[in-house]
C-alpha cells in the first residue's frame, strides 16, 4: 500500500494518506504528498478542488521516530507550502485526529471539515517543541491570536464541535465523511465560494491586555519547560511580522528545540508510555471481556476508581457496608460531575447518562455477575483478606479479581482470594479519576490473560499502565518512601524542610517533599515505618522527627498543620517545625552543615537513582524506563527531565554514583550505593544501554 494515493472523481482529485497506524507524516507521507500536489498541477483535466483525506484517521502530526535522525525527504514547511499554493483549492476532511503537523497540513488547506468525534491540536509541546511547518502563525490567523496563545502553548487537543465553534473547521459532517466533504466542495465551487487561506489572511484584531495576561499566565505555569514559552513568543509574532518572517522565526526555533536535552526526555518519555504497557510474552494473549465493574469501597479512592471506570463507558455497581456510606459514596461522585458539569468541562446529559450507568449496594452479592470488581478498602491485611476469602466465593468463574492497596502483600491477598490466577493489582493514584498512572501489579500465579486484561483495561481507562513486581510499594511508593527518609536525614543535618521544598520546586517538581508528605498525610508515612520496622536493618539511622510531629497531632493539611502550618489553605512555615527539628538535632547531637539547592538536589536525584536501581535488579520494574514513567506521572517529577533514569543516563553514571557515595555517607546503613548502579558506571554504561536500547 503506497503511503499516499490519487484518484479522481469527476472533477475532485482525491488524496488519500495511508501510513498506519496513526498516519504520521513520515519522509514516505511528505514525498507522496509532494508528487500528488505536482501531478495535480500538470493534470489539467483536473477542473475543480482537491479533497484529502486519510485511511483509519487524519494524520496525527511528525512521525517522532525521525527526530534526533538526519530528516530524509522533503521537510514539511515544503509540503504545506506546496499545498497552500496549488492553483487548486484544497479541502481537508478530518476525522480521528488531525495532531500538529497533521493539523498545519490542513492549516495549508482553504477549507477543513470534520467528522463530530474528531479532535484536533497542536501538541508540540508536549514533545519539547513548537509547531515547525506554520502552526503558530497560520492558527493565529483563523482562530485569533489569544485562542492560539492557548491552544499551541497548552498543546490540548480540541472536539470537532469546538473547532468548529473557533472556524477553525468550516462544517461539521455527519455520516459518511468522504461524501460530504465532496458534497461540501462541490457545493463551494457551485456558488465560487473559495475563502481566502489562512496564509492570505491577517491575524484579526485582539485585546492586547487580555494577550499579554495569557502569555503571561504561559510563562508561570512553564516550570522550567522551555516549549511553552518559545510557543508563545512564536504565536505572538505573527501579530507583528509579516508570515515569511513568521514562518522563518518559527522553524529556527523548532530546529533549536528538536535538538534540545529537554526535547529529547520528552521523546524519551512519549515512547516509554506507551513501552510500559508492553508485557514480553503478552503480545498474542487475549485478555477477558470486561463489561461490569464492581468497586468494594466507596470511600476517596473507591469513588475516584468507579468514576475512573464510568468515564471510559463502563457500568459500575459499588458496594460499601451501609446505606450511608453508600449514599455518603454517591454523593461524591454526583458531586464531582456536577463540578464538572459546572466547569463546562462536561455535558450535563453526558453526566447524567455516567450516572445512569451507577448502581449502587451493601451485598457483595450483587457482584456475582461482575467481570472485574476492584477492591478499595481500608488498607489493613486482616480487612483486606476477609474480603477477598468471600468474593473468591460469591465471584463468577473467571471474573478479574483486582486490589488497589498501595503497599500490602499482593500475593497474601490473592491466596486470601483462593484464586490467585484471577487476581492482581490495579494500583491507582489519587485522585484515580484524574492521575493517569496505574500500577498493574503481577504475583507469580496471575494467568497471563488477566495481566493482560489488567492492562487493557488500563487503556481503556485512558491510563498510563506501568507493570510492576509484588514488592513493598511496588515501584512508585517503593523509591518514594527510600527519597523520604534521605530527605529526612538531610533535616537531622541541617537542612530545613522549607528549604528542601524550594530546592525541588527549583528543580522542576510542582510541590516540595514536605508540601506533598502533608497533603498526603504524616500518619500514612508513620504506618509505613512502623510496618518496617520488623525489616529494617539493624543500625539503619532513624529519624524521629515525623513521629514526634505525628504525637503533636500534626499530620498535615488534614489537621491544619503538619511540615507547615495551614491559614485559609495556605500552606506556611512554622517556626514550631523549626524547634522540634532544632531539639531533635541537639538530642542526637549530629554536627550540623548547610545544603545548597544543587546539593539537595544531588542527595535528591541520587536517592531515587539508587533505589530505582535496586527496584530494576530485584525484577519489581522490567525496565529503567518504566521507573521514569512512573515518577513523572506519580510523582511529579519533571517531565522536561525524562525522568530519573533517563536524566542520569544524561549526566553520566559516574557522576550520579558519586552523588549515591556523598548520599550513602550521610544516611549510612541502608542507604549504601546499589550494586546494579556501582557496576554500570564501572562499565561507564548506562540504564539504557542495560536495558538494550541506545544509551541517551
Ligand atoms: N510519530 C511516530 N509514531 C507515533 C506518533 C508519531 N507522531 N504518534 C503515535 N505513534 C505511534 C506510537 O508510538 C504507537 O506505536 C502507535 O503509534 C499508536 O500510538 C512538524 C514537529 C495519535 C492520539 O504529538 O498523541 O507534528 O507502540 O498508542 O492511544 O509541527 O499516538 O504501537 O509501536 O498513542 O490511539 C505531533 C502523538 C508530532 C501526536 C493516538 N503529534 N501521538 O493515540 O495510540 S510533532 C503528536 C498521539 C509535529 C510538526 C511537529 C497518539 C494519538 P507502537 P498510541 P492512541
Amino acid at each position: 500500500m503506497t503511503a499516499v494515493s490519487l484518484e479522481q472523481d469527476g472533477d475532485i482529485a482525491i488524496v488519500r494518506v495511508d501510513n498506519p497506524p496513526v498516519n504520521a507524516l513520515s519522509a514516505a507521507v511528505r514525498t507522496g504528498l509532494l508528487e500528488a500536489v505536482r501531478t495535480i498541477e500538470g493534470n489539467g483535466r483536473i477542473e475543480g478542488a482537491v479533497l484529502l483525506c486519510a485511511g483509519r484517521t487524519f494524520m496525527a502530526g511528525a512521525d517522532v521516530r525521525e527526530f534526533g535522525k538526519e530528516l530524509p525527504g522533503p521537510d514539511l514547511p515544503t509540503v504545506v507550502q506546496a499545498i497552500a499554493s496549488s492553483p487548486k483549492p484544497w479541502l481537508a476532511a478530518i476525522h480521528g485526529t488531525a495532531l500538529g503537523g497533521g493539523l498545519e497540513v490542513a492549516l495549508g488547506c482553504h477549507w477543513r471539515v470534520a467528522a463530530p468525534d474528531a479532535r484536533l491540536g497542536l501538541p508540540e509541546v508536549k514533545l519539547g517543541l513548537i509547531p515547525g511547518a506554520g502552526g503558530t502563525q497560520l492558527l493565529p490567523r483563523i482562530v485569533g491570536l489569544e485562542r492560539a496563545l492557548d491552544l499551541v502553548a497548552s498543546g490540548r487537543q480540541i472536539e470537532a464541535a469546538e473547532a468548529r465553534e473557533l472556524d477553525l473547521v468550516d462544517a461539521l459532517i455527519e455520516g459518511d465523511l468522504r461524501e460530504g466533504a465532496i458534497a461540501f466542495l462541490r457545493e463551494r465551487l457551485a456558488a465560487g465560494a473559495i475563502p481566502p487561506r489562512a496564509a492570505e489572511r491577517p491575524v484579526p484584531p485582539f485585546d492586547q491586555t487580555a494577550v499579554a495576561k495569557l502569555a503571561a499566565g504561559i510563562r508561570r505555569r512553564a516550570r522550567g519547560l522551555e516549549a511553552p514559552v518559545q510557543a508563545a513568543e512564536s504565536v505572538l509574532a505573527a501579530a507583528t511580522l509579516p508570515l515569511a518572517e513568521g514562518l522563518a522565526c518559527e522553524r529556527a526555533t523548532f530546529l533549536r528545540l528538536r535538538e534540545s536535552a529537554q526535547a529529547k526526555a520528552l521523546r524519551h518519555l512519549f515512547f516509554a508510555e506507551r513501552e510500559a504497557a508492553k508485557v514480553p510474552g503478552l503480545e498474542a494473549v487475549v485478555p477477558r471481556e470486561i463489561r461490569h465493574v464492581g468497586v468494594i469501597g466507596a470511600g476517596t479512592m473507591g469513588t475516584g476508581i468507579a468514576i475512573a471506570f464510568l468515564d471510559a463507558g463502563y457500568p459500575v455497581t459499588i458496594v460499601e457496608t451501609s446505606a450511608e456510606a453508600l449514599a455518603r459514596g454517591r454523593a461524591r461522585i454526583e458531586e464531582a460531575y456536577q463540578g464538572l458539569v459546572k466547569r463546562g468541562r462536561l455535558g450535563q446529559a453526558e453526566a447524567a447518562a455516567r450516572l445512569a450507568r451507577l448502581e449502587g449496594t451493601s451485598e457483595p452479592e450483587a457482584l456475582a455477575a461482575a467481570d472485574l470488581v476492584v477492591e478499595a478498602v481500608f488498607e489493613d491485611m486482616a480487612v483486606k483478606s476477609a474480603l477477598f476469602a468471600h468474593l473468591g466465593r460469591i465471584l463468577r468463574p473467571g471474573a478479574v479479581i483486582a486490589t488497589n492497596t498501595s503497599y500490602l502483600d499482593v500475593a497474601a491477598l490473592a491466596r486470601a482470594s483462593s484464586r490467585p490466577r484471577d487476581f492482581l493489582g490495579l494500583h491507582f493514584f489519587a485522585p484515580a479519576n484524574v492521575m493517569r498512572l496505574l500500577e498493574v501489579v503481577r504475583t507469580d500465579k496471575v494467568a497471563p490473560e488477566v495481566l493482560a486484561t489488567g492492562l487493557a483495561v488500563a487503556r481503556k481507562l485512558g491510563k498510563i499502565a506501568v507493570v510492576a513486581g509484588n514488592g513493598d510499594g511496588f515501584i512508585g511508593n517503593r523509591i518514594w518512601a527510600f527519597y523520604r527518609r534521605q530527605l529526612e536525614y538531610l533535616l537531622e543535618d541541617g537542612a530545613d524542610p522549607y528549604t528542601i521544598d524550594a530546592a525541588m520546586t527549583a528543580y522542576g517538581f510542582p510541590m516540595g517533599p514536605f508540601a506533598v508528605f502533608d497533603l498526603s498525610g504524616l500518619d500514612i508515612a508513620l504506618a509505613q515505618r512502623k510496618r518496617r520496622a520488623a525489616t529494617r536493618p539493624a543500625g539503619e539511622r532513624y529519624v524521629r522527627i515525623p513521629d514526634i510531629l505525628c504525637e503533636l497531632g500534626r499530620l498535615g493539611r488534614k489537621t491544619g498543620a503538619g511540615w507547615y502550618r495551614y491559614t485559609d489553605g495556605r500552606a506556611e512555615p512554622d517556626p514550631a517545625v523549626l524547634e522540634v527539628i532544632a531539639a531533635e538535632r541537639t538530642r542526637r547531637g549530629t554536627p550540623q552543615q548547610s545544603f545548597t539547592a544543587e546539593a539537595i538536589q544531588a542527595h535528591a536525584r541520587a536517592a531515587m537513582v539508587n533505589e530505582a536501581a535496586r527496584v530494576l535488579a530485584e525484577g519489581i520494574a522490567l525496565r529503567p524506563s518504566d521507573i521514569d514513567v512512573v515518577l513523572v506521572h506519580g510523582y511529579g517529577f519533571p517531565s522536561w527531565r525524562g525522568g530519573p533514569l533517563f536524566e542520569a543516563d544524561t549526566i553520566g553514571l559516574d557522576r550520579v554514583l558519586a552523588d549515591v557515595v556523598a548520599m550513602a555517607a550521610v544516611g549510612g546503613v541502608g542507604s549504601e550505593p546499589a550494586p546494579l548502579l556501582v557496576e554500570l558506571a564501572r562499565r561507564g554504561s548506562t540504564f539504557g544501554a542495560w536495558a538494550g536500547k541506545e544509551s541517551a
